[in-house]
């Protein structure tokens, strides 16, 4: 399909018209769907090619549920004929599944940062010591990483060796025979109910897996292994949580069912939507 670019001030807009019967599942009655788009350069002689993302889901893997959310403007029934409903990108990008949602909330690698606190994200661990705390292992436990340089790049790490946490995931450590939980935190500033889309793998083969967990306020609300000789690797789930200003919800994950750390690198990306009342 012919493509027409202008410059518009520093910016470039591309315009296409794409057929409906291009466009498998989606009829022009429907006020929403997903879209992502790469567009790709000339290979320069060294080097990768150039490529610029809208959206995610498309590269590296395919992930849809990953594509940016899209609303039609106009009517089905209004005098345009149907191929020419503009197309708008609603301020916040990534569309949860199923359900009545009335907006993003929060996303770990889109919001990922440098900085504590940061569209409510907090990048810390549970040590499980519970020095200060009510119990190890609860909210009360989590204890601030620190920004740092180190050879693979810039991470948020604890204070042991691979405690950690990056855009995608992070590492769990055992330390004096205790298990030190990664802990993406984040604090609700809304009240109603939120859906949380996680996606979480890790634990190769040849290692014991890991653990997912969430906790509301300290409580472990979802708990589950990932991984392993006998688990799959991977996992993608739904979780709907009521919150209230001011909620803390923990994502942690874990060493798994003991204490061995081999292998223990882990995704684990997150996204939360307030779900309509
Ligand atoms: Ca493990």
């Amino acid at each position: 399909m012919p493509v027409a670019a202008r410059a518009d001030g520093d910016a470039v807009v591309y315009e296409t018209a794409v057929p409906w019967s291009r466009l498998a599942g989606i009829a022009p009655a429907d006020k929403a769907f997903r879209f992502a788009l790469v567009a790709v350069g000339p290979p320069r002689e060294k080097g990768a090619t150039p490529m610029a993302l809208w959206g995610r889901g498309l590269y590296p893997g395919k992930e849809p549920r990953a594509f940016r959310l899209c609303t039609l403007e106009g009517a089905a029934g209004a005098a345009k004929p149907a191929g020419e409903f503009a197309a708008t990108v609603e301020a916040q990008s990534q569309l949860p599944q199923t359900g009545q949602v009335a907006r993003i909330l929060a996303d770990s690698q889109e919001d990922f940062t440098n900085v504590q606190g940061k569209g409510n994200w907090h990048y810390g661990y549970f040590p499980g010591t519970g020095d200060g705390a009510a119990e190890p292992y609860t909210a009360g436990d989590f204890r601030e990483m620190k920004y740092v340089e180190t050879m693979w790049g810039y991470e948020w790490a604890g204070p042991v060796q691979f405690l950690k946490l990056l855009r995608n995931g992070g590492h769990p450590q055992a330390v004096e025979g205790r298990q030190a939980w990664s802990v993406r935190r984040w604090k609700s500033d809304v009240d109603g109910t939120v859906r949380v889309s996680l996606s979480v793998a890790g634990g190769q083969k040849q290692s014991d897996g890991i653990g997912a967990k969430v906790l509301v306020d300290g409580v472990v609300v979802d708990s589950r292994l990932i991984g392993g000789p006998n688990r799959a690797k991977e996992a993608n789930y739904d979780l709907a949580i009521p919150v209230r200003k001011g909620t803390v919800v923990d994502f942690a994950i874990t060493c798994g069912p003991a204490l061995n750390t081999n292998f223990d690198a882990t995704k684990m990306t997150l996204r939360i939507a307030l779900l309509a009342p």
